[in-house]
């Protein structure tokens, strides 16, 4: 049915503009996009939101080695070539509403909600000593530390101390609890306990919502030298986007609440806790719902820039289209887990899918009907008791749609799509319009089958059109099916398409993709990706002098396992080792690498050890014998990384 007037909104996360965005990005803005299409087709009036989070440490810092402003450099990653807007022209994202963090309305309503909280006194001033993670711009207790580092992303955390606002957090942790229990609105239901166990029963501590350790921020205006905490900053972009506490727009009334935040999972918690929480100190209505979904891996982990694995989906677009990038993300992997992106699979499902089962439907069907009709099928057609169980199928298809698209299971409505899809492929092979055509006498009934082929592209292509809607605009042409057949109230009825419909055969919608070829291509490419993410580094002069052969031999180098590892007390620069190089007494060797590694990490590891260099004291301690490691310049410094090894290779093996 038809809904007309009625509102939806819906979200994406929006963007850290460090670095450019990588198709786990493009994954949930995709599924954004497919359910603000999806609900405009069934007649609602939607706003969908996404945008850029332009504020923090991480930026300021990153503009600074680039030498530039960090405005400049947001802008450079959002508006700049091949910048974020230009993903999302390229991606098809129907967006209704950009925000940028940095914009002056956005800034001047952060200022105002804060002031308006502090007056409340849900905000008030104290002292913040914790661990942060300046890469997730949080702060962490011992507790909630993951073998010593960030929980969210596994990287260092540092001690920090500075004067700070603080957000009564603790004071709605009863109140959220009961929402994230008793409602649904945190979907799926598997990260309610993960919060309220891992997050609220531990006790929630009160939220350290202001920084004075750097500036790039929005100010807190009565109170020089704080800036606002970047996760506040960002998290009411959702409100202010639709005029909340400024001028600029006006949409609150029509808009607010939300109907869906889609978001990653490991930003459920800012989403699930912080968010609501602050929305009830501002006596705001709640989201309707938050939709955390999981995460495109690579190789088994997250996907980031810092790790050089990452998945370019300009690559991916242009090389295999847009729509097809599309229907993989959200065929592939459902939405609420984890799934692991691998060109194969996504070559694979573009071949079997929509080359194979969708494209030959359609290319066969409008070849057919130009070959036996010269495009367009008579008025006389008969049906067929071998057409029920087809037609059965694309009449119940609809409901179920319509069904896993309200509950956000993307790969369900797909993959029932398609069903229909290859059933309508079937249908051609028991009707064999080819057996058929051979007599004239047979025509009503080749054109009936005909019919029913393209009838049902017809109600599939509008179901697909949220997720391929260039492509299905395509189909829509080739099989003659103009607007007055394509809304979404058409879906729900068969035999809409005129009778004496007529065709146009157009060029293969999804070409086949050779995959063998395009593997080792996809391959070479991302090598050389990797290859220009690695610093540049200032190579050192060889050495001119040869050393003799003998001379080299006498060198012992041996595979060492780090027993012991720690900091020689009242020296920056030396680590203690003691290690396993296979006899039975312990070696002690001294190194001055205590600026590259934290010795607890370097426990177990397997390193190279030079062990016939004569013993020598340092701070009053033996060391016998060099670990070896790679040494370079990048950017003027010095950069260390010990050489280690495969931890199977026995201690003492010798190395030649
Ligand atoms: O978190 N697979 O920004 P962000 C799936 N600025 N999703 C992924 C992904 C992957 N491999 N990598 C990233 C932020 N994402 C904040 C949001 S909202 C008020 C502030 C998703 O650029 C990630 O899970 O780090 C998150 O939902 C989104 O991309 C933005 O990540």
């Amino acid at each position: 049915m038809q809904t007309p007037n009625k509102k939806f909104y819906i979200t994406t996360p929006i963007y850290y503009p460090s670095d450019k965005l990588h198709i786990g990005h493009t994954y949930c803005t995709v599924a954004t996009d497919t359910m603000a299409r999806y609900k405009r087709l069934c007649g609602y009036d939607v706003m969908f939101l996404t945008g850029t989070d332009e504020h923090g440490q991480k930026i300021e810092e990153k503009a600074k080695e680039a030498g530039i402003t960090p405005k400049e450099f947001v802008d450079r990653i959002v508006t700049g070539e091949g910048g974020i807007h230009d993903l999302w022209k390229l991606m098809n994202i129907s967006y209704d509403r950009f925000i940028r963090t940095t914009d002056d309305y956005h800034v001047k309503a952060i200022q105002n909600i804060f002031k308006a909280m502090y007056e409340k006194g849900d905000i008030y001033k104290g002292a913040y000593e914790g661990l942060y993670c300046t890469p997730c711009e949080s702060f962490w207790t011992e507790s909630q530390l993951k073998d010593d580092k960030c929980p969210d992303c596994g990287r260092e955390v540092k001690p920090a101390k500075e004067e700070a606002y603080f957000f009564r957090l603790s004071k709605y942790a009863d109140r959220v609890q009961t929402l994230l229990e008793d409602t649904d609105f945190l979907e799926p239901r598997s990260r309610v306990n993960e919060m309220v166990n891992n997050f609220i029963k531990p006790g929630l501590e009160d939220l350290c919502v202001s920084r004075t350790s750097f500036s790039w921020g929005v100010p807190v205006d009565f109170d020089e030298g704080h800036v606002v905490y970047v996760w506040v900053d960002a998290l009411f972009n959702y409100t202010t986007a639709l005029g909340f506490m400024n001028d600029r727009y006006d949409d609150m009334k029509d808009f607010w609440p939300a109907d869906v935040h889609f978001v990653g999972k490991e930003i459920v918690r800012f989403h699930s806790i912080i968010w609501p929480a602050m929305l009830m100190s501002m006596e705001m209505p709640l989201p309707k719902k938050v939709f955390g979904h999981g995460w495109l891996l690579l190789d088994g982990g997250k996907m980031s820039k810092s790790k050089g694995n990452v998945v370019d989906p300009v690559i991916l677009a242009d090389r295999y289209g847009t729509d097809a990038l599309r229907y993989f993300l959200l065929r592939d992997f459902p939405f609420g887990s984890d799934g692991s992106f691998a060109n194969d699979l996504l070559i694979n499902r573009i071949n079997v899918d929509l080359a194979n089962d969708l494209g030959n439907l359609v290319s066969r069907t409008t070849a057919m009907i130009e070959k036996y009709f010269d495009g367009t099928l008579p008025e006389t057609q008969v049906a067929d008791e071998i057409d029920t169980p087809l037609l059965d199928i694309v009449k119940a298809l609809p409901a179920k749609y319509e069904a896993s698209m309200e509950s956000y299971a993307f790969q369900t409505a797909l993959a029932d799509t398609f069903a229909v899809i290859s059933r309508a492929n079937k249908y051609i092979d028991e009707t064999a319009p080819w057996a058929l055509a051979k007599d004239s006498a047979n025509n009503a009934r080749l054109a009936c089958v005909m019919y029913n082929l393209l009838d049902t592209v017809r109600v599939c292509s509008i179901l697909l059109s949220p997720f391929m809607p260039d492509s299905c605009e395509k189909i829509f042409e080739q099989i003659g099916a103009d607007a007055t057949v394509t809304a979404w109230d058409s879906a729900q009825s068969i035999s809409l398409l005129p009778r004496t419909v007529s065709v146009k055969k157009g060029d293969a919608i999804f070409p086949r993709i050779d995959l063998e070829k395009e593997l080792a291509e996809l391959e070479a490419q991302a090598e050389a990706m990797k290859k220009a993410a690695m610093p540049a580094v200032e190579i050192e002069p060889y050495a001119e002098e040869n050393v003799d052969f003998d001379t080299f031999c006498k060198s012992d180098f041996r595979v060492v396992k780090v027993k012991n590892c720690e900091k020689v007390k009242k020296s920056n620069k030396l680590l203690m080792f003691t290690l396993d190089d296979g006899t039975d007494t312990d070696r002690q060797i001294l190194s001055g690498i205590a600026q590259f590694y934290e010795p607890e990490a370097l426990i177990g590891k397997t390193l190279v050890a030079i062990t016939n260099l004569p013993p020598r004291k340092m701070m009053g301690k033996e060391s016998c014998g060099m670990l070896l490691s790679a040494t370079r310049l990048e950017k003027g410094e010095e950069v260390l990384t010990l050489m280690m090894l495969d931890d199977s290779i026995p201690a003492g093996s010798k190395i030649v």
